[in-house]
């Protein structure tokens, strides 16, 4: 066997993990910490959570972030994506600071710097502080400048050591999970609604742009997105026409804002032809416009397959956005059956080159990419290492790609799993595991640190494989 590195990545590059508050801190009502959506909604409807774990119940990093970190230099990591809680920091999302909250991510913060571990910062990753839900969320304007004072206490803060931050962790998500599809609280369906939350979190993410730019600090602010490549079922005109209205929904709404400064054309023709404009202030546009990113993360899971409609909807039911449109899916095509997925490597050099060719070749990262597995205690061997070679084979196949679009000339910087340890997810709270290593529940949230971690050790290493 040869130990030649045939897929060497460019010096510097960006090996690490990320990880969100709410899925690994636990400590969610002690120190001050006000309540979010998840808290308030799993005590409202415990039984929407698998086996009833709810958002206390994770991995503990409140606690653990020493150890933790010190797992996270073992295995190579040069960089990680935590997340502020919005909750933590201010109780009630607008008002008073929790000095806890201050003391314990200073800690943190210097904890992975000690550790040679660079620390990237997410200001939003899907947790609204309750106070503010209850007076609309995302979808009240009052909360975009809530969060605007949010944004500007962290940077003011932790700035001075701090300087890659992202403004939103995909924001589509919690449109899609609040306010059309029912995964998220406040599980309304609501397509008026849903616009405006999505208009509302982008008009945010510029605002705390510009805030980050008066500040005059010297780091870097950017957005994560999950991108979901498009593809049509056939080259038949109708399937790709739907396949280009899906990419302009689900991507390009966040995407050409966020980078480009503007709305797509085919989006806000359909907004208006269907009567869902969202509401936007003088100077709204300009201030989108002015504060585009300095760094895209970009999170890649599955693509999506796009067929055009075949029966019409009901023209009396609610209007969603797969009215133009169906998703489906492609027959003999590779899948993680745990999460229900389809895997599909190529997709990850497809967005990238899409970035290269249409979007400036903006900087960016891989900032999640990652396989939830149900059951992987099975393949713990008798040294207690969980065997997840599947994992290795994952990761590998889509680095290929980066690599293959780095070649070309990608402007990539680094690579980030989902995830480090395996966390509480959205509702499915410990059902799939993604870890480099592994949570052990029932001993005290013991690590254990995977194969993948003891691969990726390597990987980083050798700045390739
Ligand atoms: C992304 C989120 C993460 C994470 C991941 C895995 O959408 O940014 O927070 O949870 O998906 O998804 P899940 O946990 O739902 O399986």
């Amino acid at each position: 066997m040869s130990n030649e590195i045939q897929y060497r990545f460019p010096d510097g590059f960006w090996w690490g993990s990320a990880a969100s508050a709410t899925q690994t801190e636990g400590a969610a009502d002690i120190d001050g910490k006000g309540k979010n959506i998840w808290d308030h909604w799993y005590e409202a409807e415990p039984n929407r959570f698998f086996e009833g774990v709810g958002p206390q119940d994770t991995s503990q990093f409140y606690y653990k972030y020493k150890e933790d970190i010190t797992l996270m230099k073992e295995i190579g990591h040069n960089s990680f994506r935590m997340s502020i809680s919005w909750s933590r920091l201010i109780p009630n999302g607008i008002g008073e600071v929790n000095p806890k909250a201050v003391e314990f991510y200073n800690n943190v913060i210097n904890e992975f710097i000690e550790n040679g571990v660079e620390p990237f910062v997410g200001l939003f990753h899907f947790d609204m502080p309750m106070e503010l839900q209850n007076i609309g969320g995302w979808a009240n304007r009052e909360v975009v400048d809530a969060y605007e004072t949010y944004a500007r206490t962290c940077f003011e803060l932790f700035g001075d050591r701090v300087k890659k931050w992202f403004t939103h962790n995909e924001p589509i998500v919690p449109v899609e999970g609040g306010y059309l599809y029912d995964f998220h609280y406040p599980n309304e369906v609501d397509f008026g609604k849903a616009v405006q939350v999505g208009y509302h979190t982008l008009l945010a993410s510029a605002k705390a742009i510009k805030g980050y730019r008066e500040s005059g600090q010297d780091g870097k602010i950017g957005i994560v997105l999950n991108l979901t490549p498009s593809y049509p079922r056939s080259q038949h005109p109708a399937d790709v026409k739907a396949s280009i209205l899906a990419d302009a929904i689900f991507n390009r709404s966040f995407l050409d804002p966020s980078v480009k400064g503007e709305f797509p054309a085919e989006l806000v023709q359909i907004l208006k032809e269907e009567g869902f404009m969202p509401v936007i202030v003088d100077g709204d546009l300009d201030i989108i416009k002015n504060n585009t990113v300095d760094i895209l993360g970009v999170n890649y899971y599955q693509p999506r397959r796009v067929k055009a409609k075949e029966n019409m909807p009901n023209p009396e039911a609610p209007f969603m956005p797969d009215r133009y449109f169906d998703n489906y899916v492609m027959p003999g095509r590779k899948m993680n059956p745990h999460r229900g997925w389809e895997i599909y490597e190529k997709g990850i050099y497809d967005i990238l080159t899409n970035l290269r060719e249409n979007y400036g070749n903006i900087e960016c990262f891989i900032s999640e990419n990652g396989m939830g597995v149900e059951g992987e205690e099975k393949f713990r061997d008798e040294n207690g290492i969980i065997q997840d070679d599947y994992r290795i084979e994952f990761i590998q196949e889509h680095l290929k790609w980066v690599h293959k679009a780095i070649q070309e000339g990608s402007s990539v910087k680094g690579y980030h799993l989902w995830t480090f340890m395996d966390n509480w997810s959205w509702s499915n709270a410990y059902k799939n595991r993604y870890g480099f290593v592994s949570v052990n529940l029932n001993k005290d949230g013991e690590r254990t640190i995977k194969k993948s971690g003891q691969w990726i050790k390597t990987v980083s290493e050798n700045n390739g494989f």
